[in-house]
């Protein structure tokens, strides 16, 4: 009887849930039927079938992905064949040499799509090459393409384009917001989580070739023969989707595993102890990646502590590395207590190092100078090391920006860096073209973003972190890519393809960056956010273990102005940029508004080009940027029709809290500043109802243990 009823119950459930709830767990390749059945047979036929000689996993994984991709977007099994033979109408795979494909030349990892006698060929100098070519191919019809007479080709800008886990060998993810790590140490290397071939999937679609699965504040676990043997079941999951295993080292490492009395990247049984390492790790992963590195910074152990600088570090673990081919991505991101403006340290510590690299060593620099706040200038790294390949570090996790409750869409940020113009060699020589190898022409080039992922049903906790996953790889891929128009594809792939719900979602995802930065560090502030956790307004922050991780420290708020001149009147920062940067940012009166307060001390009185003085246009921002958010959730409430009902109640409910939230920002910082501008706030806007010492609790409860 009990059992009777259940079963009644399910098929009530069934019949009123048409389709089933979207979970997100799928991300943009959903891959669900096109509803459209004239659509449909445009698309059907020329997608009768996929002809692949299946000669290598990487073939198997495209042409599986083709038959998963097109089944259920055309709704009707797509066989895959070894050879079209005398077949037409299908999609053929094929590896050519490079000087076969016609046109562009093609890098070692580009695609051709084309049409021949018929058929879709899909082509590349590598296996590789045709799987991007085979997603490339499943984006067209999932942003609904035309595929007949198709004729794309597309080579990656940037050879390394990688996806940084800070996820920690106890399952816990450092500024991670979406659960826990999604690898599972205890149980591999027998048991692979399913989950792990979707995200290789996942990371194949956008181009990603390679993963550093580990924290850089790193465990020396990784390096031990257990784990070497774990990591390499995992590199196996990833080889069929195209990518690298890569390990974050612990750099006293051979200390706690090789029992030696010192990590001094100079001694020969250092030097031994990482060779054999090395060894090791590619007698068991072939195709290991190599070695990315914080040393010296933040408290862990670096080739510092023997009085080495960061060069013999990276160079003796490229040398250990050998004939194997793998790379050192050495990260820049040090700062040292005590210094007058953090804003420099990199940049002393490492300009000097230039031309001293092995070639097998890349520097990996945070895209702006502090740490991966809303908005910072470039770091002045960018052009000053010609002879050394820098690594582009972005942070898809939103550590400054909201966790996953703040909808922020990063396609615009990361965009802004890219076309960031540092002069190095004349006008033009944009970050991108720095990071690319073109401007100093390097042949290594590689990108990193911090990875949002982790182990919640739809990987990124807050369902749009998704498209900052999706935007990092497209963006690695291609550069030039607008990010709008990864927007919108992305959108479109997710969300829903009814053309006016995707105007409206666009639109909103490339405003949210925006947005954030009003209500939360309008004008160039930074640094003000809550202490350690970096959640909520704390620009009253005056105290912490360092100076530098204070908010005082940066907003240098007092009864004249606000802002950290970095002029020559202040730190001099500015002097690390080319001299048509300084120029620009140097004069207070033409310094663009977004990095005013980055690099000037104004006085609240000052008017501005806005026409307001600087405190008039301060509460504006804060005001309006917090006002944008009600804006934001009518938009999503606008596309509501076109939206799948959970995903739809899941973001509303965040953009409820991202409003609270905004509020926290802007009651928080216009009544702190308030207190040093001495004016009121400006109409039309009503004063905040609460007191700073209310705001000042509320938002201090987050900080309690
Ligand atoms: C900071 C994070 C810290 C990271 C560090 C890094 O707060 O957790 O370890 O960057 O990049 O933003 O090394």
């Amino acid at each position: 009887m009990l059992l009777r009823n259940v079963f009644l119950l399910l098929l009530c459930l069934v019949a009123v849930s048409p389709s089933r709830a979207d979970d997100g767990y799928r991300l943009w390749l959903k891959y669900d039927r096109i509803a459209d059945a004239a659509e449909r047979q445009q698309y059907a036929r020329v997608a009768q079938f996929v002809a692949s000689p299946g000669t290598t996993p990487v073939l198997r994984a495209a042409s599986a992905e083709l038959q998963r991709g097109l089944g259920g977007l055309l709704g009707q099994p797509v066989p895959v064949v070894a050879s079209a033979g005398s077949r037409t109408g299908g999609i053929v795979l094929r590896v050519e040499a490079p000087a076969r494909a016609a046109g562009q030349p093609l890098k070692a990892e580009g695609y051709r799509i084309f049409s021949e006698k018929n058929n879709l060929v899909i082509t590349g100098p590598t296996d590789r090459a045709v799987l991007y070519g085979a997603f490339a191919l499943l984006r067209q019809v999932q942003t609904r393409q035309p595929l007949a007479g198709l004729s794309l080709s597309s080579s990656p800008r940037i050879e390394y384009r990688m996806l940084n886990h800070w996820d920690n060998p106890n399952g816990t993810v450092e500024r991670g917001y979406a659960g826990s790590s999604i690898w599972k140490w205890y149980e591999l290397p027998e048991r692979l989580d399913p989950r792990y071939t979707d995200y290789a999937r996942a990371n194949a679609s956008v181009g990603i070739n390679g993963v550093v699965i580990n924290n850089v504040n790193a465990s020396a676990r990784y390096l031990s023969a257990e784990y070497i043997g774990k990591v390499a079941a995992l590199a196996g999951v990833l080889r069929p989707y195209g990518q690298r295993v890569y390990l974050s080292v612990f750099w006293a490492a051979p200390k706690v595993l090789g029992g030696l009395s010192t990590a001094d990247p100079l001694d020969p049984a250092v030097k031994q102890w990482w060779a054999a390492k090395s060894d090791e790790l590619y007698q068991a992963i072939p195709d290991f990646g190599g070695f990315l590195v914080k040393a010296n910074s933040e408290g862990e152990p670096g080739p510092q502590d023997y009085g080495r600088n960061h060069a013999d570090g990276a160079n003796m673990l490229a040398q250990a590395l050998g004939r194997h081919d793998g790379v050192v991505m050495w990260r820049a991101f040090v700062y040292k207590a005590g210094s007058a403006d953090r804003f420099k340290q990199a940049y002393e510590e490492f300009q000097p190092l230039d031309g001293k690299f092995d070639p097998k060593v890349l520097v990996q620099v945070k895209n702006g100078p502090i740490d991966f706040m809303a908005r910072e200038p470039f770091h002045p790294l960018f052009g000053a090391m010609p002879q050394t390949p820098l690594v582009l570090e972005v942070q898809l996790t939103q550590e400054y920006l909201g966790f996953a409750t703040h909808l922020v869409y990063l396609g615009p940020l990361i965009k802004e860096v890219l076309e960031s113009d540092t002069y190095a060699k004349g006008p033009g020589s944009t970050v991108a073209k720095v990071v690319d190898g073109t401007v100093d022409h390097h042949a290594l080039s590689a990108i990193a973003g911090v990875a949002n992922i982790g182990s919640d049903r739809n990987w990124t906790g807050h369902p749009v972190g998704q498209a900052n996953w999706y935007a990092f790889g497209r963006l690695a891929w291609d550069h030039e890519l607008s990010s709008a128009a990864i927007a919108r594809e992305w959108t479109k792939m997710t969300l829903t393809t009814e053309p006016a719900a995707v105007r409206t979602l666009t639109d909103m995802l490339g405003q949210s960056r925006n947005i954030y930065v009003r209500y939360t560090m309008p004008l160039g502030l930074h640094h003000i956010m809550g202490e350690s956790i970096h959640y909520g307004p704390q620009p009253w922050l005056a105290k912490s273990g360092r100076p530098d991780w204070t908010a005082v420290y940066y907003h240098k708020a007092d009864s004249i102005g606000l802002g950290f001149d970095r002029t020559a009147t202040g730190s001099n920062a500015l002097a690390l940029y080319k001299p048509a940067v300084q120029q620009e940012w140097g004069n207070a009166q033409t310094c663009p508004l977004n990095y005013l307060l980055w690099f000037h001390h104004v006085p609240w009185t000052q008017r501005l080009s806005t026409g307001r003085t600087l405190w008039n246009e301060l509460a504006t921002r804060y005001y309006t940027g917090a006002d944008s958010v009600i804006w934001l959730q009518k938009q999503w409430a606008t596309a509501r029709p076109a939206l799948d009902p959970a995903l739809y109640a899941d973001v509303a409910a965040r953009l409820q809290t991202q409003h609270k939230e905004a509020l926290w920002w802007r009651d928080a910082c216009v009544l702190y500043f308030q207190t040093f501008a001495r004016q009121p706030i400006p109409a039309p806007f009503t004063p905040p109802t609460r007191s700073l010492a209310d705001i000042k609790q509320l938002v201090q409860l987050y900080q309690l243990k």
